[in-house]
């Protein structure tokens, strides 16, 4: 298959998945072609993966926009790509502005000069493209009529598609869920093979045995908002006594350290960057991940970090970049933890950091998948979170993470003490996490499901047949 891949080229989520995918595809003989404002940090030189980068920025000199009108530019690529190289269709990553720039390419195609040709669009949406932009007035609209428009769309997680249901009264939206890079050690691979196999035959849905994350019609948006779950919805990850913590001062002897897995931490506030050997600290490293919007609740992360310092020697290892970064940089001053925090700002990959951590920490409002934890479980560093949107369809809460309430920073704290002092249950948390991560959200197995929803898609004709 010829597939064009749009997406934002950040180190955020979606760009992440649609670079993964990209490669994913590539690797198994189609030939892709990624178009975007520029290269994704993931997207690594591969053979049969080609990049389109757009530029909207060209038109100003002629004094005529205020901005440049990207989505103009974006439509006007994916035409010319999809014609030039005949694409079979494109899948875009976010529903604005890429799915209306894919739905305008759509129709320039059809209308082409030189004869119409078909290429459907499949959207992928992401999250905060529905329950942000989608729901702002001035672009609600239109993220409506781009998902409507599409031939195909696709969501991350249960929760995420009730949002797209409610919100823009679309039922026919498939779940597939995000993925982690290709397993690298020979017992993960067995591991994944075997369960992917069965996700396939299960068509991604959670095998039995395992806890099903599918809150029951009606419960999603509840629980994003953090609210009880109503009688008969059966928690698949029931909360355990969170708020159990050990005294200060308890004996810390066993506790199996990051410098356990690793001799060095994840980067040091003299700016000694990961994966490099920074000066030697003591005690365990907590890691977040994110791009600092208010969205993601860094300072609750802060907050909750400043809480177990005071129990625990351990360290907070802060990855990306963003609006809150200085903010969050003041918190740590003011709360007095500064020179046990690191900000190690964006990194292309996040796995060493993560191979030398002890527990990942998210404090986010809202999430629609959570590929971060994702990518953590996957590593074997138990998570704690916050229980929204569809984090706890992949974080299984008491068994490879502990969830609790947004915004309940005691208990976010609660639950990292109570890991951090355990180690038998981090190592078990950790175990079941890798498993859990690697067969679950095998890629092959889901890159598979994408390749027999563009297969259906191209059969049907999908939104845009006659
Ligand atoms: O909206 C964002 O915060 C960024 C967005 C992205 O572009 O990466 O993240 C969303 O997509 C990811 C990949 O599917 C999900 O893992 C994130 O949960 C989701 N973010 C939100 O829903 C806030």
């Amino acid at each position: 298959m010829r597939v064009g891949i749009c997406c934002f080229p950040s180190f955020g989520g979606s760009g992440v998945v649609a670079s993964e995918l990209a490669l994913a595809l590539a690797e198994s003989g189609d030939e892709v072609h990624v178009v975007s404002s520029a290269r994704p940090p993931r997207l690594v030189e591969a053979p049969g993966v080609h990049h389109h980068p757009v530029d909207g920025s060209g038109i100003l000199e002629y004094g005529l926009f205020d901005h440049p009108p990207y989505t103009l530019a974006l439509a006007n690529r994916l035409a010319q790509v999809a014609r030039d190289r005949l694409l079979d269709l494109i899948h875009v990553h976010y529903a604005a502005p890429h799915a209306v720039a894919a739905l305008l390419a759509r129709e320039m195609l059809a209308h082409n000069a030189s004869g119409p040709r078909t290429c459907p669009v499949v959207t992928t949406v992401h999250g905060t493209d529905v329950t942000l932009v989608g729901a702002h007035p001035n672009y609600s609209d239109i993220v409506g009529w781009a998902l409507r428009g599409s031939d195909c769309v696709t969501v991350p997680s249960y929760a995420l598609q009730q949002e797209v249901a409610e919100r823009f009264a679309l039922d026919a939206v498939e779940v597939i869920p995000n993925f982690v890079p290709v397993a690298q050690d020979p017992e993960s691979q067995a591991l994944a093979q075997a369960s992917g196999a069965e996700n396939m035959r299960a068509g991604c849905r959670p095998e039995s045995g395992w806890c099903d994350p599918r809150p029951p019609a009606n419960q999603s948006l509840r629980r994003s908002a953090g609210a009880p779950m109503e009688p008969g919805w059966r928690d698949p990850h029931p909360p355990a006594n969170q708020s159990v913590r050990p005294s200060a001062g308890a004996p810390m002897a066993g506790l199996r350290t990051r410098s356990q897995r690793s001799s060095a931490p994840c980067g040091a506030p003299d700016g000694v960057g990961p994966g490099t050997a920074g000066p030697s600290r003591s005690g365990m490293q907590i890691v977040h991940v994110s791009n600092f919007r208010p969205v993601k609740r860094v300072a609750d992360v802060v907050a909750a970090f400043a809480l177990v310092r005071r129990e625990l020697p351990a360290w907070l290892c802060l990855v990306g970049d963003g609006p809150g970064r200085p903010a969050a940089e003041s918190q740590c001053r003011e709360l007095g933890i500064a020179d046990d925090v690191s900000f190690v700002g964006n990194q292309a990959r996040v796995e060493p950091i993560l191979e030398r951590s002890d527990l990942f920490l998210s404090a986010s409002e809202t999430e629609s998948f959570g590929l971060a934890s994702l990518e953590a479980l996957a590593c074997g560093v138990p998570v704690v979170a916050t229980r929204t949107g569809g984090v706890p369809e992949v974080v299984c809460h008491d068994r490879n993470g502990l969830l609790s309430p947004v915004g309940d920073v005691e208990a976010l704290a609660g639950s990292c003490i109570a890991l951090l002092a355990d180690p038998a249950r981090r190592e078990a948390f950790a175990r079941d996490g890798r498993r859990w991560a690697r067969s679950r959200f095998d890629r092959d197995a889901i890159v598979a499901r994408y390749r027999e929803i563009y297969r259906a898609t191209l059969t049907s004709g999908g939104a845009s047949a006659p």
